[in-house]
């Protein structure tokens, strides 16, 4: 079930870009969401860079941002896609390379099953890029389904991933 409005959750967002400065991007992002109503911005992990999971498209630049917020799910989800478009995010084919992709990792403790909104995301398991920058946040956190964040880890190689200083 999906909760009312008034109680704050802790969100956790997965930014990427590939397009465009995409350093510059994530920072636009951050910005952004620094300023959304009923919400702050609570951490960011480093910035990583990573090879495309397709091949044929420039490098990626991914980053975590944890948000507390007392927004309803959609609401956020429509509010992050405002700022996707807002960042010039054009959606020609799925999957293509972006100037701004923020996909909600995780709400809470909420399991969401909504046509538009999945949470835990369905694709974060496995992803190097969307783990480790979890992990500076939110060390040893056991996911909405069960599934703890350090055995997640354990299967996933940090191989290939560079981490951004600074
Ligand atoms: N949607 C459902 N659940 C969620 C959620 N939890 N958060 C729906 C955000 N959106 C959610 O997303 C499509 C629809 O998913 C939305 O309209 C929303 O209602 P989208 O962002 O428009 O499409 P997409 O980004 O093309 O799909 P997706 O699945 O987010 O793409 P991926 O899996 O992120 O793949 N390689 C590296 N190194 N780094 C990357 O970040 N990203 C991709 C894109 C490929 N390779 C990459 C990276
Ligand atoms: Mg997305």
């Amino acid at each position: 079930m999906i909760s009312g409005q008034s109680s704050m959750e802790r969100v956790y967002i997965g930014m990427g870009s590939n397009l465009a400065a995409p350093a510059e991007q994530l920072r636009g992002a951050l910005k952004a969401m620094a300023q959304l109503p009923d919400s702050s911005l609570s951490g960011v992990s480093s910035f990583y860079v990573s090879d495309s999971l397709l091949p044929g498209q420039p490098r990626y630049t991914n980053a975590v941002a944890a948000l507390d917020t007392a927004l309803a799910p959609l609401a956020l989800l429509d509010a992050l896609q405002d700022i996707e478009n807002g960042q010039g995010r054009e959606r020609l084919e799925r999957w293509g390379p972006r100037t701004l992709d923020l996909d909600i990792l995780l709400f809470g403790d909420q399991l969401i099953d909504e046509p538009r909104l999945k949470t835990p995301h369905y694709h974060m398991q496995a992803r190097a890029f969307v783990l480790y920058p979890l992990a500076e946040l939110a060390p040893g956190i056991t996911l909405a389904d069960g599934r703890k964040l350090n055995e997640l880890l354990a299967d996933c190689p940090f191989e290939g991933l560079e981490r951004l200083s600074g």
